[in-house]
């Protein structure tokens, strides 16, 4: 059904588009973080298995690189760079992590990712379920300076799933969501899985904003996590593309831009310089 929008349609996804994809690829690859004492922004993953975690970090390098990129799992703690050396790589990194799991000992442990946005965890940590990360293994930092802590949060959340999403796992989400809001961190829900949740934007993409059941997904996840309406933004991942697509790109480039920006403004908060 086509409802009222979720918000107004972003500029470029409107048709004609106001703005270009290439314009904001290139303000992206251009972007300058406000303080020289941080290098990289650096983005955490969080969200349940299968939620398509994995799949935004091989969307977000096939936008840069400007082909199908894949990647492999991560079952440790890995930096994952964005773009090409030739042309430089983004100034932001992204972390991939296991899902979180309904058991108690089965999943990513919470307080590995709060370990992880406070920035005590080396990377090469290998996830273990039973047993967090503690002060005396030697993928712990002890101090951690503003460059290694996490500068926002992504949380993802599958649109076709959110509904039927076990209680055990958002209570393990919002725990991870006190502990970054205490930090005073930017958190976003990239709502993947799009196409799955809504027939319409299945066949077109376009009517992501203008389609009811979307908005009804992003206000559970709203709901479910307690985070502003715009700081979600519902994408679709490349899955089974084999090429590339103009409005697959633009969903993801409108989030990031603004996670980005976000994460710029927190750097610039609490650095000391
Ligand atoms: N249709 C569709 N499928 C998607 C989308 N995003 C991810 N998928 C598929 O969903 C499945 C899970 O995606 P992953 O990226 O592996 O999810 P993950 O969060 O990394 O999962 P774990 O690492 O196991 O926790 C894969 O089969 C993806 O191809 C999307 O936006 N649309
Ligand atoms: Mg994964």
């Amino acid at each position: 059904r086509v409802g009222r929008p979720a918000r107004p349609v972003p500029p470029t996804l409107s048709t004609p588009r106001l703005v270009s994809l290439g314009q904001m690829v290139t303000e992206l690859e251009a972007f300058v973080i406000q303080r020289d004492e941080v290098r990289e922004l650096n983005f955490l993953l969080c969200g349940p298995i299968g939620a398509g975690k994995s799949s935004i970090i091989n969307t977000i390098n096939t936008i840069f690189k400007k082909r199908i990129y894949v990647t492999h799992q991560a079952s440790s703690f890995t930096k994952c760079k964005v773009g090409t050396a030739q042309d430089r790589f983004l100034p932001f990194v992204l972390y991939d992590t296991m899902g979180l799991d309904s058991g108690d000992n089965a999943g990513m442990h919470p307080d590995d990712f709060i370990t992880a946005v406070k920035g005590h965890m080396k990377e090469g940590y290998q996830f273990n379920p039973l047993n967090p990360l503690n002060e005396n293994s030697p993928y712990y930092w002890e101090n951690p300076s503003l460059s290694d802590r996490m500068h926002c949060l992504l949380f993802v959340i599958p649109a076709d799933r959110i509904s039927i999403m076990d209680s055990v796992i958002i209570q393990k989400m919002k725990t991870i969501k006190n502990a970054a809001t205490a930090m005073g961190l930017p958190q976003v829900i990239l709502m993947t899985r799009v196409d799955q949740a809504c027939t319409l934007t299945n066949n077109d993409l376009h009517y992501v904003y203008n389609s009811k059941k979307i908005k009804d997904k992003m206000l559970e996840c709203q709901r479910a996590l307690d985070i502003k309406m715009n700081c979600i933004f519902p994408v679709k991942n490349y899955h089974e593309e084999t090429d590339i697509s103009e409005d697959v790109n633009c969903l993801m480039l409108h989030a990031l831009t603004r996670i980005v920006q976000w994460a710029d403004d927190y750097v610039d908060k609490y650095s000391n310089n």
